[in-house]
């Protein structure tokens, strides 16, 4: 009877000290953190932040190389880990339909507010070479000045990569009556905006191109052309008639529903990760002015910003 009482003992003991031990601190799997990177510099830098900073922690980090809408079904079938940059405007919509289909989890916003919009450098309205920009009915009577050799006479918008958007500035163009004078054209990649945005300047000429905030441009001044506001459903692909602007929006970041669990520490430090406006700027900056690798420039971010970034990983603050 005693042995028998010491031994339930014992084991109630025993379960008592695992449950308590497992909520004081469960260890993180040593099963890698699976991190997308795509086809901005903010973005790759960041991927390298974010597992410098898991990898600081004692976690293992793996980097795959993802379609930016996709990522988010990888995400919500556990191939990819997290998402450290959903922006409202492209990505909300995989996002939140594969939120809907079960297995992605909303884990915070940055601090940073963002805009993904066709505009300007600043010197173009500077210059007076469209007046009346920013407001978009301006584009009306200076289609000529932002015609290029590919564009047939008309104005051309030179867009992202249609990965980004699909047709949602063709559409745009259509529904606000602008197809008659511009027409859109795609980049490549985000180099050939950049190329574009450094020849115009050295010609001295008009051009409207896809850019967002927070990038480096932020720094030089990039005007975001104002077109009619943002309401939910506006776009054509949500059933509206497509003549809206886009959302002055959210940056947030996402995860696979098993993260907190596998990985408790690394998710907790990942839930609280915010980058501001600045600190994103200056991770673009590293790679698309000082033209750093992005893997050297998020050693340096990070060997230069640990005010920044040590808080995260130091949970119960
Ligand atoms: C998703 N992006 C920042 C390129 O607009």
């Amino acid at each position: 009877m005693y042995t028998i009482k010491r031994t339930v003992g014992a084991i109630v003991a025993g379960i008592i000290l695992a449950f308590s031990a497992g909520s004081i601190s469960a260890a993180d799997s040593s099963s890698p953190i699976v991190i997308p990177t795509h086809n901005w510099s903010s973005q790759v830098v960041m991927a390298y932040v974010v597992g410098g900073i898991f990898e600081s922690m004692g976690n293992n980090v793996e980097y795959k190389s993802a379609d930016s809408q996709a990522v988010y079904e990888a995400i919500r079938i556990g191939d990819v880990t997290i998402s450290h940059e959903v922006w409202q405007s492209s990505f909300g919509k995989s996002f939140y339909n594969a939120m809907a289909k079960g297995g992605v989890i909303d884990a915070g916003s940055h601090s940073a507010p963002t805009l993904e919009e066709m505009g300007v450098p600043t010197w173009v309205i500077d210059k007076g070479l469209c007046p009346g920009l920013p407001n978009w009915e301006a584009l009306k009577n200076c289609h000529k000045a932002f015609a290029t050799a590919d564009s047939g006479g008309k104005g051309r918008w030179l867009e992202g990569p249609q990965s980004w958007h699909g047709q949602l500035m063709p559409d745009r163009i259509n529904a606000l009556g602008l197809d008659s004078k511009y027409v859109v054209k795609f980049a490549g990649g985000a180099d050939a905006l950049w190329a574009e945005l450094a020849s115009a300047k050295k010609e001295g000429r008009a051009t409207i191109i896809f850019n967002w905030t927070p990038n480096f441009t932020d720094a030089e001044g990039f005007t975001f052309i104002e077109f009619p506001e943002y309401t939910d459903g506006c776009r054509k692909a949500d059933g509206g008639d497509g003549s809206c602007g886009s959302p002055k929006g959210w940056l947030k970041k996402a995860a696979n529903y098993k993260f907190p669990k596998t990985h408790p520490a690394a998710y907790t430090a990942f839930s609280r990760m915010s980058f501001s406006t600045q600190d994103i700027g200056q991770m673009a900056a590293l790679v698309d002015i000082d033209k750093m690798t992005h893997k050297d420039a998020a050693k340096k971010w990070l060997a230069d910003h640990g005010d920044v970034w040590k808080p995260f990983t130091q949970a119960g603050m």
